[in-house]
């Protein structure tokens, strides 16, 4: 078998996306996501200038030599644009290997582990009041675990809130739109938000909460010990990871479940916090992290120190992405939770996939390969539309993360 074109897709059904497929002389073609949100064409060219006319000619099977070749090959290791890139054609060669074999991925990878893959949903609100209900439509609709995120009083455009009830998309048309932040406002508010969801919904949800990277470790700190009479499932991205030994101090203080790692794109990104058991979910996914013959090296890693798996699934990870991250979930011994945000209807049109939502978990199906496709002629409709994500800024004008 012989890879004989690599096509990159840029298309924008509701948001942008950048898909890989990889065709070869068998008629058998594979695909993989290749979207890092704001930095689309960064990783379109990438792949056309310096990874497709390496892999034309090649035998499709083996992937692990080929993604050597891609990471050691490239000499400038890691970075979220190379490890994308990586991670595209190692989900597309995955993909092929399925549809040869006629299995299912995580028939590959030892057979699956589960019968479903356990899913949390988005709610947000404006208030505590109106995130309060979104919690409450989740449950409803069989949700067993709900991530709740908040406006907050006197802060705009607070991250995780959207303009529409189930697609919170961050990006927008144009140069980054700029936000505020003011962390005391943000440590007074929290606790009230989660004490006001568990006084009208009992002990029993699953509760999650992303602090998306604004912390400092002693805040995050505090932050986790009066949450604990709440009993998150976990505090997502109490602090910026760039220095791993930091999420130390945070867990002298408290027993809040800590998750960390969508920002990751490499094991080296996170292996101190593995090997110390510095955090309890592990969040890197198939696209940011170098594929799944990446990813399932930092699952084991993590398995190690009894670190289970929380993959990234916001809308600006493809239903190419969220198809191959359920293969994976269905095999990982280690498997924690899956996040699960609904993607508009139009991308659902040009990504038609298998994966389907029951009571709670995502049911990947038996489909050969990661179970999802591209509609091309459909997405020739939606043109790349230049978007970007917020930055943020402390209230007296500082650079702060989003
Ligand atoms: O592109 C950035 C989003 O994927 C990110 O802000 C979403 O933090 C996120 C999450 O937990 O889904
Ligand atoms: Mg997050």
């Amino acid at each position: 078998m012989k890879i004989i074109a690599v096509k990159v897709i840029v298309c924008s059904p509701g948001r942008n996306f950048v898909t890989i497929k990889i065709e070869t002389d068998e008629g058998i073609y594979g695909l993989g996501d290749a979207t890092l949100n704001g930095r689309e064409k960064s990783v379109a060219t990438y792949i056309e200038e310096h990874i497709s006319p390496c892999l034309i000619g090649r035998n499709p099977s083996n992937i692990e030599d080929i993604w050597q070749y891609l990471y050691r090959g490239a000499y400038w290791r890691r970075g979220p644009i190379t490890m994308t890139a990586i991670a595209a054609v190692d989900c597309a060669l995955w993909d092929i290997k399925g549809k040869k074999a006629n299995m299912p991925v995580h028939e590959l990878l030892g057979g699956s582990s589960r019968n479903g893959v356990l899913v949390y949903g988005h709610a947000n609100g404006q208030d505590i009041p109106a995130t309060v209900d979104a919690v409450g439509r989740y449950l409803d609709e069989g949700y067993l675990a709900v991530r709740a995120q908040s406006g907050i009083p006197g802060l705009e455009k607070v991250y995780g809130i959207g303009r529409g009830e189930k697609f919170y998309e961050p990006a927008e048309t144009g140069l980054p739109i700029e936000t505020l932040w003011s962390t005391p406002a943000y440590l007074d508010f929290a606790p009230k938000l989660f004490e006001a969801i568990r006084n009208t919904y009992g002990s029993k949800p699953h509760l999650l909460h992303d602090i998306h990277h604004r912390l400092t470790p002693i805040e995050a700190a505090r932050l986790g010990k009066s949450f604990e009479q709440f009993n998150l499932f976990w505090m997502e991205d109490p602090v910026p990871a760039e220095n791993q030994e930091s999420l130390k101090l945070i867990r002298q203080h408290t027993t809040t479940p800590i998750a960390i790692g969508e920002v990751f794109n490499s094991i080296w990104d996170c292996e101190i916090i593995l090997r110390e058991q510095l955090c309890d979910y592990i969040r890197s996914t198939v696209v940011h992290a170098g594929g799944i013959t990446h990813l399932r090296r930092i699952i084991d890693l993590a398995s190690l120190s009894q670190i289970r798996t929380g993959c990234h699934g916001a809308t600006d990870l493809s239903p190419v992405c969220m198809a191959a991250a359920l293969q994976i979930d269905m095999w990982a011994p280690n498997f924690g939770i899956q996040e699960y945000m609904v993607h508009s209807p139009e991308t659902n049109d040009v990504f038609p996939h298998q994966y389907k939502f029951e009571k709670g978990y995502l049911i990947p199906g038996n489909e050969p390969g990661i179970g999802a496709d591209i509609n091309e002629k459909l997405a020739k409709k939606y043109p790349y539309k230049p978007a970007s994500l917020p930055v943020a800024r402390l209230t007296d004008g500082t650079m702060w993360n989003w």
